[in-house]
């Protein structure tokens, strides 16, 4: 299963609104001898490519899949066919297939005569590639990210605006890791303004990565003349959350990060669009300066947008943590 969440890792990004799916086949010996990840909307799903790697070798083999094989005619034929016309005698998967219409395809296995094993590794794959997807499969909303860095007392700038770098270079280049197994990133027309960010996901030489993410600039003032977002960027005319992932979600995009400003950040939170508050907090003090949001929609302390902390790690020299608002 470490092997299939890798094979998923490696398309991460680029199924949307499919899930990026890992599969790894093992011969009748326990050797692995097929890999595959699902491929862009209309390609064939992780498992037939791992079959067709493997070749005559998986008769009588193990199939090991992130998610739940599917059992109907989507844009493709189902997987389960394919596992049962392999010869595949045993399949273990790590999450259930939480869409109806693709949703049975363990039944249908077993009806067949292979066993099947579900939730090995279900945590790491449900908060992990396949996060973003189960959010859209439940709520038919793409999955929200809220990132951002800060000091140490929650400042995203000092006093005279200057912010460049407050997070350390080790913290910023995971950020465009992370930006190429996305979607769409957001930003505000005021974050355009102020930082004029390209939004795209670099090397640690400035070269592009190879998947892009497509960038969204939301509210109601024209982009300035110049701006390096101006001519790539989708324009959403709109501060309404969930407007703008209305408009997302018709594009097929399923994981979303926003990246700034403030004023968009508050919207979200105050609108309870925030599925995820990811911080890199930079042990650096600042006194003055602008905090990372502004109008979250608590004026006194029981409002308070309280989140439960999923993971702490060190990034060089900053904090990163991840948390969930609690509902
Ligand atoms: C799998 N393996 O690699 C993926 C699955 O329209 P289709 O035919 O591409 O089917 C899309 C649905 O299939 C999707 O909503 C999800 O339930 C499942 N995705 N299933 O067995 C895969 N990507
Ligand atoms: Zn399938």
């Amino acid at each position: 299963m470490v092997l299939a969440i890798a094979e998923s890792e490696r398309v991460r990004g680029t199924t949307s609104p499919n899930p990026p799916v890992g599969c790894v086949v093992l011969d009748e010996h326990g050797h692995a001898v097929g890999f595959g990840g699902t491929q862009p909307i209309g390609g064939a799903h992780a498992e037939v490519m791992a079959l067709k790697e493997a070749g005559t070798k998986a008769r009588g083999g193990t199939a090991i899949v992130t998610l739940e094989p599917c059992s109907h005619y989507g844009r493709t034929p189902p997987c389960t066919e394919a596992l049962i016309e392999a010869g595949i005698k045993h399949v273990i998967h790590a999450v259930s297939d939480p869409d109806p219409k693709a949703a049975g395809g363990a039944k249908r296995l077993e009806e067949a005569g292979i066993t099947v094993e579900s939730g090995l590794l279900e945590n790491e794959v449900a908060k992990g590639p396949l996060r973003a997807w189960l959010h859209y499969a439940r709520t038919g909303r793409p999955h929200v990210t809220w990132k951002y860095a800060a000091s140490l007392d929650g400042r995203i700038a000092a006093q005279d605006g200057t912010s460049q770098w407050i997070s350390s270079e080790t913290s910023r280049k995971q950020v465009h890791d992370m930006r190429a197994k996305l979607d769409a990133i957001i930003v505000g027309t005021n974050t355009v303004r102020k930082d004029d960010p390209a939004l795209t996901a670099r090397d640690a030489d400035g070269m592009p990565l190879p998947h892009q993410p497509l960038p969204v600039v939301v509210g109601m003032s024209d982009l300035p003349g110049g701006a390096k977002l101006q001519h790539t960027a989708l324009h959403l005319r709109t501060h309404d959350p969930d407007e703008v992932l209305t408009a997302l979600a018709g594009r097929g995009v399923v994981d979303v990060l926003l990246e700034g400003g403030a004023t968009v950040a508050g919207a979200f939170l105050r609108a309870g669009r925030i599925d995820r508050v990811l911080a890199y907090v930079a042990p650096a003090i600042l006194g003055n300066g602008p905090a990372a949001v502004v109008d979250a929609g608590v004026s006194t302390i029981t409002d308070a947008v309280r989140l439960t902390v999923e993971d702490v790690t060190m990034s060089g020299p900053d904090l990163r943590i991840s948390a969930v608002p609690q509902i």
